[in-house]
């Protein structure tokens, strides 16, 4: 067998693997939220505000990614939340068999909202498919307005775009119009959301905005 027929048959695998994880989570009533940023964008942070907002109304549970356990292990063991770390061994990414595994492990009859944290980097195949409800990119002030022009792929696919540390924009030529319309560009839906996990602002937007996609789906 050729190589290129050896990746297509992985390939395929994948999105089956994919397909069935959309399946599971959609008859259990879970809705599954992949969150894809460059490193340090705000990933577990958001996470955490996530849970200290929807904590009383959601059965939280989080897939994180990591390339090695010891290297920015991040520290949402402070929550009283299924938390799930993967390991992938050097892989740049997370893939459906992963999140499949991860699921076997999760009290998963618990759950209503089941965030998944990505590798930090917006490079990884982005039209992968982990079998995810939504897909959620978080982009942040330090990246600059063009983030959307520079990773597009991301963008183009989002289901949301989250744009975190607004509180640094007094310290930053942060063109709040330019990002809007770069993300326009790739994307002519998703709606944005604003907001800064240190401050708090923009969060309670971002929380209704998850909770109405949850309760739509359980
Ligand atoms: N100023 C500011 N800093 C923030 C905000 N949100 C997160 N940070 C900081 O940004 C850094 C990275 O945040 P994380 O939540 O670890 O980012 P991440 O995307 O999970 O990072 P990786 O997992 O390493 O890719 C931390 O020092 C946070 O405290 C924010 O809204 N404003
Ligand atoms: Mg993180």
């Amino acid at each position: 067998m050729g190589l290129a027929t050896q990746i297509g048959q992985i390939r395929s695998a994948e999105v089956r693997l994919a397909e069935e994880n959309a399946a599971f989570l959609r008859a259990m009533g879970i809705s599954m939220v992949h969150l894809l940023a460059s490193p340090g964008a705000g990933k577990t942070t958001l996470i955490l505000r996530t849970a200290e907002t929807l904590g009383r109304q959601l059965r939280l549970a989080v897939i994180q990614g990591g390339l090695s356990r010891q290297i920015g292990t991040p520290p949402l063991s402070d929550l009283d939340l299924p938390t799930i770390w993967i390991d992938t061994g050097g892989q740049p990414y997370l893939d459906a068999s992963m999140i499949r595994e991860a699921l076997e492990e999760l009290p998963i009859a618990d759950v209503d909202l089941l965030l998944v944290e990505e590798i930090g980097t917006l490079t990884s195949p982005p039209k992968r498919s982990l079998g995810a409800s939504l897909r959620v990119v978080i982009a942040s002030l330090p990246e600059g307005a063009d983030c959307p022009l520079r990773y597009p792929e991301p963008f183009s696919v989002a289901d949301a775009v989250v744009l975190n540390k607004l509180d640094l924009l007094p310290h930053l030529e942060f063109d709040l119009p330019s990002f809007h319309k770069a993300v326009r560009r790739q994307n002519s839906q998703a709606p944005i959301f604003e907001l800064s996990c240190r401050t708090g602002k923009g969060l309670k937007e971002w929380s209704v905005w998850l909770l109405e996609q949850t309760r739509s789906i359980s």
